[in-house]
């Protein structure tokens, strides 16, 4: 598809949104095509990991705002129960580690997809903005799950309230970005982090994203529990022995995903 591009290298797929002279908006095509590919991806044994960026000056400038103005335009909570809601389940489900490149502004729901990664590192002009209200919405596409379990009920409600910007620098010191670099190094810096999780054995990489998902919703006690089920799936790999045999064998492991 012309507004995405996807490439695959090394155990690590790239996906980059390619709409720069809208700062890569969310049309529906792009929307249906995203999730395509994730889907597509979370079947695709040659890859392990994904980055996902943006192409020219922005991330994501969220739903394009034109199309909204069409008049055959899906009412808003259509659009989202239809589009943007499977979309961000289909990325906080995949069983393959997302690295977010943000490259310059995410905004709106180029916010929320930031929000759906598993690991965001960021180029210094980045920024993060719940821009919803400007636009007399309410956040959404999962910003108001899990911004406030990112950077606190404090911080999110100023961030989805006034609509403030958040520089890269102020979300690294949060911990929402784990790492923030010079824009020419940003998407060999993500791949790079990338290609890392690509090294590790998928199907423990897989079952600790599913227990911090779960993490959220549970008490300690099915906690613990749900450790114990899946630790019992990775423990029964050949993974788990590789990992072990290549500890003793003081060299590094060649896992499989088996
Ligand atoms: O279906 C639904 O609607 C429900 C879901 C809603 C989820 C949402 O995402 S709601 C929030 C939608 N997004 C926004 O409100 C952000 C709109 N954009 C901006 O506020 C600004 O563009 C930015 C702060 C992101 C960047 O500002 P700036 O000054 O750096 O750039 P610009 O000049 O505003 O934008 C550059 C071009 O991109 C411009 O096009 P032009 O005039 O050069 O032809 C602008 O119109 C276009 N653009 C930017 N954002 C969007 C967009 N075009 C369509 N949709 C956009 N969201």
């Amino acid at each position: 598809m012309a507004d995405l591009r996807l490439e695959i290298a090394d155990r690590v797929a790239t996906i980059t949104l390619d709409r720069p002279a809208a700062l890569n908006a969310l049309t529906v095509a792009l929307k249906e095509e995203l999730l395509r590919t994730f889907t597509a991806l979370a079947d695709d044994p040659a890859v392990r990991s994904v980055v996902l960026t943006g192409a020219g000056r922005a991330f994501c400038a969220g739903q394009d705002l034109r199309e909204r103005l069409q008049p055959d335009a899906a009412p808003l909570d259509v659009e989202l129960r239809e589009r943007y809601n499977p979309l961000i389940l289909a990325m906080r489900r995949l069983e393959k580690p997302i690295v977010g490149a943000i490259n310059g502004i995410a905004a709106g729901a180029g916010a929320s997809l930031a929000l759906a990664c598993d690991v965001r590192v960021a180029a210094e002009g980045g920024s993060i903005v719940l821009a919803f209200g400007r636009i007399g919405l309410i956040p959404d596409s999962g910003a108001t799950w899990l911004l406030p379990r990112f950077v606190g009920a404090s911080k999110a409600a100023e961030m989805a309230l006034t609509g403030a910007s958040l520089t890269a620098v102020d979300a690294e010191r949060l911990g929402l970005v784990a790492q923030v670099v010079s824009a020419d190094l940003l998407l060999a810096e993500a791949q790079a982090i990338a290609g890392r999780l690509a090294d590790l054995a998928p199907r423990a990489v897989a079952l600790t994203k599913r227990a911090l998902e779960a993490s959220w919703t549970a008490s300690l006690e099915q906690q613990l529990e749900l450790e114990a089920e899946l630790q019992g799936i990775a423990g029964a790999t050949a993974d788990h022995a590789e990992g072990i045999a290549a500890f003793l064998e003081k060299r590094p492991p060649r896992f499989t995903g088996e």
